[in-house]
């Protein structure tokens, strides 16, 4: 093998055609794309595979019902499934479809090796078979009496078949797994493999059907085709050209780097997948990634089970980043994770719109206001600057550490604490007041210098996620040099050139009314006219007006993320007075930190006195927007308890005279 350190090689599953792919089987490709291209931005030969799994009974089936050849259903989907990928941004090196020659040819190959070797003999084949997963059962493998995976009906089967003898391989597998703890990832993955599968002991696996045609043909007995997970598992090799006239990609890349499949079909890509590599002599990829599904409803988003959400509609409405965004944000990437509109809709206007959108607006509005649209040099930085400063170089090795984990949301979350952190900077150093004084200018230059080096720094690392937004920002700040836009670029601060001229462009992500956008999505799909009145019966919680308690319910909760963004913190009175010409309003001196002093304003003067106040220890909301009341800035809210008449008492902390300590 030739395959260098510097390489990286990741694969999807390859896709059973279906016309109709919903945001569920976007989401692995989304994932093996941001991964790709982050592996890329580091500086890695990367190659990514993805395609499509043409073969088997169920292709046969549906093609015969639409009165088509089977060749012909997979051409037209072929073609729609590359224009997905192509409106989602996926940016693969290769798309294999098994149906192609280069694909076939090295099939057969194989098998027939398996066969010369003697891993593979003939006998007949009775047991239970599941269409739709492709896939054989034995009668007490069965739920119910049917498919345990999908809990579709099975049929029997009885034929003469060629069978692989796997349980010849096993006891080399169980050790190959557990000397190697990061083969299958996330671990339980893992243990299920060997608890389940490995050690009560593995059965010979039936390889070939001669009860259909639409496969690859064994070329040394005709009547027979290829199983189809044999068939589909050797894509990940037949791609790179292996065993074929030209394998110089299999030379350079293999052994795969990282397979992503989702959790269901972890068992053929952790079982079947390394014994045929192994009787092929072949080194296992380095890691076999399981993720969780996509649920709706608290089901799994299938086709079959008519719960289903399509991403063009999203990404029409919003754009392919922040659907990318919320698919990489929103749930950790080896569990499941429930879908709602209403979710996506929430988080795309709190990150994207609000975080994000306004740190970009707000920094470029300030750089025309104050310096006519030119970025000011940085006059002395302050405690606050070296802070930002120190976030933003740490920035990198975090990311790289979780992207490299696999941890999508994870690398999100550190991105979009620089953004919290940045929009945190602008409320406390207020640049609109520092405009005022001209005395203030080189302070005021630094701080709108810092923003725009931070924003910068978050265009760099978004770019694997959302690989359209960064060059919207960077055309607002006025950065043309690709040397600016690259990882190397972000490993320290202060990288970016004073005297670039910013743009004020339009809105980033504009802001989403969110029960607007809900009714306008609750169609929830671009399915077919015909298909969508069957459809809404079953969306779960899409329409409306068949779930008004559940949406109900739904906008009562906040998300674990949401209340996660509000600190408290406690702090000391150290000084208070009333608000001149009210009656309502005392302004507090509070202390968190030692030295860390802010003004805040609560409506509490009718319940206690500016004495009561000196020396009580209160929870502040401490990120809360500043808001001027009666001319006083107040930089916080103290939080209170409210009886039924009105009458508030402030919530204090006992036994604790310090501020500062974060509450949770
Ligand atoms: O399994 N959430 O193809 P496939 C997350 N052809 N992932 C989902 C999902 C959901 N709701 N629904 C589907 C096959 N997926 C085989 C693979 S590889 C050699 C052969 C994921 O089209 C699913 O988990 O049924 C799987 O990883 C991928 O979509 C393709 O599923």
């Amino acid at each position: 093998m030739e395959n260098s350190e510097k390489t990286f090689y990741i694969t999807t599953p390859i896709y059973y055609p279906s016309g109709n792919m919903h945001i569920g089987h976007t989401y692995c490709t989304v994932a093996a794309d941001t991964m790709a291209r982050f592996k890329k931005q580091t500086g890695y030969d990367v190659y990514f595979l993805t395609g499509m799994d043409e073969h088997g009974q169920k292709i046969e089936r549906k093609a015969a019902e639409m009165g088509v050849t089977p060749q012909k259903l997979v051409d037209d989907i072929a073609v729609a499934t590359e224009s997905l990928w192509k409106m989602m941004n996926i940016e693969y090196d290769d798309f294999i479809r098994t149906t192609q020659p280069r694909h076939e040819k090295i099939v057969q190959k194989i098998f027939r090796k398996f066969y010369e070797q003697g891993d593979i003999y003939k006998s007949e084949y009775e047991g239970m078979y599941c269409t739709p997963c492709e896939a054989f059962w034995t009668p007490t493998q069965l739920k119910d009496g049917n498919c345990p995976d999908c809990g579709r009906p099975v049929e029997p089967a009885r034929e003469e078949s060629y069978f692989f003898r796997m349980s010849k391989y096993q006891d080399w597998l169980i050790d190959y797994i557990e000397s190697h703890p990061d083969f299958i990832q996330p671990p339980s993955r893992a243990n299920e493999m060997l608890n389940n599968f490995l050690k009560p002991g593995l059965q010979d696996l039936c390889v070939s059907r001669t009860s259909f045609k639409w496969g690859v043909p064994v070329d040394f007995d005709e009547n027979h085709v290829v199983y189809v997970w044999i068939d589909a598992l050797s894509n990940y090799i037949t791609a790179l050209g292996y065993d074929s006239d030209d394998d110089a990609l299999f030379r350079r890349y293999w052994p795969a780097d990282v397979h992503l499949v989702g959790k269901e079909i972890v068992r053929f890509h952790t079982i079947y997948w390394p014994i045929m590599l192994h009787a092929l002599g072949l080194p296992l990829p380095k890691q076999i990634f399981g993720h969780g599904w996509l649920l709706f409803g608290n089901d799994k988003m299938s086709k079959s089970k008519g719960n289903v959400v399509y991403p063009a509609p999203i990404v029409e409405r919003y754009g392919a980043d922040a659907l990318r965004y919320y698919l990489m944000r929103e749930m950790p990437f080896g569990s499941d994770g429930n879908y709602t509109n209403e979710a996506m809709l929430t988080r795309m206007n709190s990150d994207l719109a609000n975080d994000l959108g306004n740190l970009v607006s707000r920094t470029v509005a300030m750089i025309e206001k104050y310096f006519d649209g030119v970025i000011p040099a940085p006059d002395a930085p302050t405690g606050f600057e070296d802070e930002l400063k120190a976030r933003c170089e740490a920035l990198p090795a975090l990311v790289e550490k979780y992207m490299n984990e696999l941890q999508f949301s994870l690398a999100l979350g550190e991105i979009w604490k620089l953004v919290g952190d940045c929009n945190r900077y602008i409320d406390l150093t207020r640049p609109w007041i520092l405009g005022k004084s001209p005395e203030e200018q080189p302070r005021l230059k630094t701080v709108l210098y810092y923003l725009a080096e931070c924003v910068r720094v978050i265009a760099v690392a978004i770019a694997p996620t959302m690989p359209a937004t960064p060059g919207r920002i960077f055309r607002q700040l006025g950065v043309e040099d690709p040397a600016m836009m690259t990882w190397q670029s972000i490993q320290s601060f202060g990288h970016l050139p004073a005297g670039l001229k910013v743009q004020k462009g339009e809105a980033l992500f504009p802001r989403i009314d969110v029960q607007k956008e809900l009714a306008a999505l609750s169609g929830g799909a671009d399915e077919k006219p015909a298909e969508k009145t069957a459809q809404k019966k079953k969306d779960v919680g899409m329409n409306k007006e068949k779930a008004p308690r559940a949406d109900k319910e739904e906008s009562r909760h906040i998300s674990y993320d949401d209340f996660c963004k509000v600190k408290l913190v406690t702090a000391r009175v150290i000084a208070c007075e009333r608000v001149e010409n009210s009656d309502k309003l005392l302004k507090e001196t509070v202390e968190l930190k030692k030295g860390d002093i802010r003004t805040v304003v609560s409506g509490i003067a009718k319940y206690y006195s500016p004495e009561d106040m000196v020396g009580k220890t209160v929870v502040l909301v401490e990120n809360l927007a500043p808001r001027k009341m009666r001319g006083v800035v107040s930089e916080g809210m103290l939080l209170c308890a409210s009886d039924p008449d009105g009458k508030l008492s402030l919530v204090t902390v006992e036994d604790l005279a310090d501020g500062g300590w974060e509450i949770s």
